[in-house]
Parts: C-alpha cells; structure tokens; sequence
C-alpha cells in the first residue's frame, strides 16, 4: 500500500466522539499515519453543559519546531477546531513550512443551524477566512459558507442557489468545496429523510449527492466525514466518489447509533462502521 501522512490539526475532546478522537481512527483505519497536533484540550466538547478546557497555544510552536528539525513531510495538513486568532495564524505558518506537497484541508469550524459558536466573534471570522484562502479542500456547513462568502445565513433557500454560492466561493479560494449537510429544514427541495451534500470540483462540474438522513442530529459528523472525505482523497478517489463514501460512512454510523438508542451528544457509534473503510490491500 502508498503509505501517506497527514498532520492532524484539532482539539482534543476526550469524550463525545468528535476532533481528533474521530479523526486518527477514521484515518488510521485508511491506512494514513497520523500526527496529531492539538489546538487545546478538553474533557469533552463544548456541546455538554460544562468541560474543562486548556487551551494549547502557548505551547503549539514549540511542539511543530520538533516537527522541523525532524524534517517531517505530509501528503496532507488537515484542519479543524481553532479556538484563538493566534492559533489560525499558527496554522497559515504550519502551511507555509510543510504545505508544499501537502492536500491542504480545512475544515473551516466556526457554526451550525445558521448561528456562529460563541467563541467564533468578528475577529476570528476574519482569520478563519484568511485561512481557507490557502486550502485545497474547504467543507463548510451552510452556516460555515455564509460566513466565508460575507452573506446572510438564508431562512429557507434551493440547492440551485446554494450551489451558486458555493461555486463562487471555489472560484475565490481555488479549491475545491464540499458544502455538507443540507436539510429540508433549510431547502425544501431536499426531502425529508435526506441529507444533501453538494460537491464542486476546481474547474469541474457540481454534484449534488444524497444520503439518508438519520432520526438524530449527532455532534461530530463533520469531523467524521471531513476526515474520511481526506484519506479517500489521499487514496485518490475521485472528489464526487470519496463525498459519496465518506458521507454513506457516516449515515450509517448515525443510523446504527439512533436504532441501538446512543445518544446524540456523545457522537456515533462509528467504531463498527471503520472496518467498511479499510482498502483492499493485497499486501
Ligand atoms: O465537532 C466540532 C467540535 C470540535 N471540537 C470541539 C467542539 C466541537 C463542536 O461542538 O465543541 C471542542
């Protein structure tokens, strides 16, 4: 098999399956080798009603030095969870120092259902912008997209529209955007029990692709599937391929969880489902 490696760039949520808890398995079960490099340090993520949570800026550059002097390369930098402008700032210099050869993901975390999270203000919004002009990969929510493109969040709206948007955001960034989760909620074009996700190739033509929407709205489906959507990329499928089967990857997940009765906030049961994104290896 390739053996590819990504750096992992996300917090550490040590219960409720999300950031890097998600990320290493979904990926290691594709073969990539991981190295994370933790943005902060959590009990559990923010969607609990308390955490603890030690933030790791003051000690991130010290920690990538170790990276340099090593002369560690990538085949991808991978990017989630930013808590602090500085910390964006960290991660454009992580870029410039290994993104050479590197598939450059962001996952540009900043909201969901149409509202920023509370420690995403003005400022960070900014940053956060700056950064996905230096991806390869960008997959927003909705909420996400509105933000990078500077409009408001729409109450009801149509794929045609979104695609619009979304297409014009690639055109600025350069990259390729996999716009996720969109609902009937928000379009009414979409049906019931589906989940859209609309992919846009650089220079290619859109896709919308469909999945069956679970019963639930789990915390860390983004993490998931951004994270499968990267080693199926690094495997080299096709974008549209590796958007279909990283989201079939997590629907199952959802739906599984929802028919054992998991509860949402502690995030899918995926464990079950990492063997399905195990290459054949004839090794
Ligand atoms: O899944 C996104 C995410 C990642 N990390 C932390 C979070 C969340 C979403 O709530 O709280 C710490």
């Amino acid at each position: 098999m390739d053996r590819k490696r990504a750096a992992l760039i996300n917090d550490l949520s040590g219960f409720g399956r999300c950031s890097l808890g998600v990320c290493v398995p979904v990926l290691a079960a594709q073969g990539v080798e991981c190295c994370p490099l933790p943005t902060a340090i959590l009990s559990n993520h923010t969607g609990y009603d308390s955490f603890s949570f030690t933030d790791f800026t003051p000690y991130m550059r010290a920690y990538i030095d170790e990276w340099k002097k090593r002369g560690i390369a990538f085949d991808a930098i991978y990017s989630g969870f930013l808590g602090s402008a500085e910390q964006i700032g960290i991660v454009e210099e992580f870029f410039d120092g290994f993104g050479k050869n590197a598939l450059k993901v962001v996952d540009p975390v900043m909201g969901d259902d149409g509202r920023a999270y509370t420690t995403f203000d003005e400022t960070l919004q900014k940053e956060m912008k700056r950064l996905a002009s230096r991806a390869d990969v960008l997959t927003p929510n909705v909420t996400e997209m509105m933000i990078l493109s500077d409009l408001p969040y729409p109450g009801r709206t149509t794929l045609a529209a979104l695609e619009k948007t979304a297409a014009a955001l690639g055109e600025t960034y350069g990259c390729l955007i996999v716009l996720t989760g969109i609902e009937n909620s928000l379009c009414p074009d979409v049906p019931e029990n589906t989940v859209v996700n609309l992919c846009l190739p650089r220079g290619g033509k859109a896709a919308a692709l469909s999945c069956k929407k679970a019963p639930a709205k789990f915390a860390g489906t983004g993490d998931m599937f951004a994270s499968a959507l990267t080693g199926l990329l690094l495997r080299g499928r096709a974008p549209e391929d590796a958007v279909r089967a990283a989201a079939d990857f997590v629907a199952k997940s959802a739906a599984y969880t929802c028919k054992v009765g998991g509860d949402p906030l502690d995030g899918p049961f995926f464990e079950k489902f990492l063997k399905e994104l195990i290459p054949d290896d004839p090794e």
